[in-house]
């Protein structure tokens, strides 16, 4: 059992920070001259999101934002994580049509929230395409490369004066495998040669954004953010290793590998070759100054013939499960995978996401308990003082998230906020986590 957070003595420099992402908070889709995004498109075919629900509301942050970075402050945040919204500043997605109003926007979050002492962290993609580019082949396409560094260019431009980190991408695994070959994800599609062409562009992209910040933000602070979960077989068969092996190397590798190291996994590097030019390996791994790590707990893999890559997500041991969504909870794992990359990427690490979901509710006094998540931060949180004890080089850590917000295929049925969100009437409303996460950070 790790160390209570509140009793543990922590760097005077480490940086607590809460996370969002534009799209789960935003609303205001078609405000202001913002151009469609392929969630936009994908939350209107049926079925694909619990309840029908979309991010044209949110928590409606476009509007309330000042409002909700005063309660940041309120909560002791030091750091504030955002995305911006490709299609709120680029309508098509390409840099021969800016949209000023949407510039104005961020100009406004920024300076809130650098008015209140809080560091504005901005992430240029938390999965937002815009839909003019995928309707152009998207992720599929070469040109993104260009189209990324393009969009990268403009916001190093208006922002790098006062945004001093900026992060490349937000879990690239996710929207590349979910997008393009299981599709629990926007666009959708499942073509085992466009989600390789995704995979090896998106790296490409990456590298490009990096440049470009790198020459238009040359004080700033750079690097990009990973899910990174152990993958283990659902049972232990040779069928059940073979899926959990493959499916590491999509979730863990596919990414890290070649931006930080210089290669792709063995098996993903076999399949990646015949979209591979010469010279992407170095375009592709390009200096970084810091690794994000978003944890939620470890991932179980079974094999499936079925699908286009012949594994499917398994179960986690019952005895394990977070009693609300079903995750399992190994802060012990996340103590282990921080030494881990800290030893394979040499790099300083930012947990730029970890927390946990569920249904919480209002009672009839107005409050919202939720003994479960402090439980649940107060495990992680120690696991990595645990971590950092031993030699892991952590630097901060970012709670997700500040709102309950869209949280993409489960709706708004699944709350990770540590600040209720009432989606009738949007008042927010601090949950006992929050208090106790304030407290922590103060
Ligand atoms: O809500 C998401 C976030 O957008 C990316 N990381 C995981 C979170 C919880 O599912």
């Amino acid at each position: 059992m790790s160390i209570d957070p509140a009793k543990a003595s922590w760097p005077k420099d480490f940086l607590w920070g809460f996370s969002t992402s534009a799209y789960q908070v935003e609303g205001a889709v078609a405000e202001d001259g913002r151009g469609p995004s392929i969630w936009d498109t994908y939350c209107r075919i049926p079925g694909k999101v619990a309840n029908g629900d979309t991010g044209d509301v949110a928590c409606d942050h476009y509007h309330r934002y000042a409002e909700d970075i005063d309660l940041l402050k309120r909560l002791n945040a030091k750091a504030y994580r955002f995305s911006v919204s490709w299609p709120r500043v680029l309508p098509k997605g390409k840099i021969s049509q800016i949209n000023e109003k949407g510039l104005d926007f961020y100009d406004r979050v920024i300076d809130k929230t650098l008015e209140n002492g809080i560091q504005p962290w901005l992430c240029l993609y938390h999965w937002d395409l815009p839909q003019a580019l995928h309707d152009l082949g998207g992720w599929a396409n070469r040109d993104c490369v260009g189209w990324f560094a393009d969009y990268a260019a403009l916001i190093a431009r208006r922002y790098g004066d006062r945004v001093k980190h900026f992060a490349t991408f937000n879990e690239f695994c996710v929207f590349t495998l979910f997008g393009y070959s299981i599709p629990w994800a926007a666009p959708g599609i499942v073509d085992r040669e466009q989600h390789l062409k995704a995979i090896h562009h998106v790296n490409l992209a990456h590298g490009a954004g990096i440049d470009v910040l790198r020459s238009l933000a040359p004080d700033a602070s750079l690097g990009m953010i990973y899910n990174i979960q152990d993958v283990w077989p659902e049972t232990d068969t040779p069928e059940n290793r073979a899926a959990a092996s493959l499916l590491d190397e999509h979730w863990n590798l596919a990414f890290p590998d070649p931006q930080l190291l210089g290669h792709y996994p063995p098996q993903i590097g076999k399949a990646i070759e015949p979209y591979m030019q010469p010279g992407d390996m170095a375009k592709i791994s390009r200096p970084v100054d810091w690794l994000g790590l978003n944890h939620y707990g470890p991932i179980f893999a079974k094999a499936d013939p079925k699908g286009i890559w012949g594994f499917g997500w398994g179960d986690s041991p019952e005895q394990d499960k977070n009693d609300e969504v079903g995750w399992a909870i190994y802060p012990e794992a996340f103590r282990d995978l921080l030494l881990r990359l800290t030893s394979r990427y040499k790099l300083p690490i930012y947990v730029t996401e970890n927390g946990c979901g569920g249904e919480d509710k209002v009672d009839a006094n107005g409050e919202v308990d939720d003994p479960r998540r402090i439980t649940y931060l107060k495990l992680f949180i120690g696991a990595m003082h645990e971590a950092m004890e031993k030699g892991a080089d952590v630097r901060g850590y970012f709670v997700w998230s500040f709102l309950d917000n869209f949280e993409w295929g489960s709706g708004y049925g699944n709350r990770f906020g540590l600040v209720h969100v009432d989606f009738e009437n949007q008042k927010r409303t601090p949950k006992s986590s929050a208090r106790w996460y304030a407290k922590l950070i103060g």
